[in-house]
């Protein structure tokens, strides 16, 4: 009887375990190379309760020829209304992260950033016998860009599913009166156009969903977020508000490394107010309606994730992300390609 007794035990025990491991694996697993979206994608995961991640990313983007809303148009066409054309320009962005979850159901998550702005331009100007003469000049600013801080809460983790929200705050650390030297500032150094400057000068916040799922080779996910800006900044301008849909698919390739493809649309409002300081008949960049816009890209990237030993919890990725469709307000430089680099530690 006794035996019986204790056998019955052993097996309600082990009915009661079967039951908890059929859980764990009903789980969204975050143990894979593919449990990160691809690296151009910023809040797409939570941690468990007491861990921290820290990470680096450094992307880069280049923008050369000019558009104006649909159609391709030429330096021609810049001159008939602005003095100064923009040529190319090169973006690059340091970007340091760490997350840390106090609880399975809340994990925080703190961005700052080191932006480095290089512009070429090219200045037109007409001599006393109507000729044109072309000069062309660089400007350049650098420094650390905005802070911002998100709460990152889980809203469900079940069948290989898992869904989170992110309510965020960007805190306006950057500088927004970056100066430098051109072609028309006789030596000065004078204050550079909106898309060369470092912050946003505003408060803003971000609100943001991230869906993501997994089968046993395959893991995909899609967020939609909104950065809104908050206030006019002491300069009298308010940057558009942000907008942004995207989805991928990633197949794990081996245990440790996954392939990904992602498409991505958004939408960005023009610049509200404008800095007095700026004139926006000397070149496009400083006319607030060549601003925002909107952009549909697609993306192919690779995640490593090392699952052993001393370099376990170890992450590196690489995305590459290129232009479908661009239609900007007004004319702007066209966006060519952007890369991001970044490697993520967690513990
Ligand atoms: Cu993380």
């Amino acid at each position: 009887m006794k035996n019986i007794l204790w056998l019955g035990m052993a097996l309600f025990c082990l009915h009661l375990n079967a039951q908890e491991n059929k859980k764990e694996e009903n789980l969204w697993s975050a143990h894979r190379a593919s449990s990160h979206a691809p690296i151009g994608v910023m809040g797409d995961h939570t941690h468990h309760k007491g861990e921290f991640m820290v990470s680096y990313r450094y992307m880069t983007m280049q923008m050369q020829d000019l558009r104006y809303e649909s159609d391709d148009v030429n330096e021609e066409f810049v001159y008939q209304n602005y003095m100064t054309a923009p040529q190319e320009m090169m973006m690059g962005m340091h970007m340091l992260g760490a997350m840390y979850a106090p609880s399975d159901g809340l994990t925080f998550m703190v961005m700052a950033n080191y932006i480095t702005n290089d512009m070429d331009l090219t200045m037109r100007m007409s001599n006393d016998m109507g000729m044109a003469m072309d000069t062309d000049f660089s400007t350049s600013s650098s420094g650390f860009g905005d802070v911002s801080v998100s709460a990152l809460v889980n809203l469900m983790n079940k069948n290989q599913q898992a869904l989170h929200a992110e309510f965020g705050i960007g805190i306006p650390t950057g500088s927004i009166d970056e100066k430098d030297e051109t072609a028309m500032s006789n030596g000065e150094e004078v204050i550079l156009p909106y898309p060369m400057q470092i912050g946003s000068g505003s408060f803003s916040t971000k609100l943001g969903m991230t869906y993501l799922w997994q089968t046993e080779k395959l893991s995909g996910g899609a967020q939609a977020n909104a950065k809104f800006f908050l206030n006019e900044n002491d300069n009298d301008y308010r940057l558009g508000n942000q907008y942004l849909a995207t989805s991928w698919l990633a197949l794990d390739a081996t245990e440790n490394f996954s392939f990904s493809v992602r498409a991505e649309a958004n939408y960005t409002e023009q610049i509200e107010g404008n800095n007095p300081v700026l004139n926006p008949m000397m070149v496009t960049t400083a006319n607030t309606s060549n601003s925002g816009g909107m952009q549909l890209n697609y993306a192919i990237g690779g995640n490593y994730y090392f699952t052993k030993n001393t370099l376990k919890g170890l992450r590196f990725a690489a995305e590459v992300k290129l232009p479908a469709y661009q239609e900007p307000n007004g004319v702007q430089l066209k966006q060519k390609y952007s890369v991001t680099l970044g490697t993520q530690y967690s513990f």
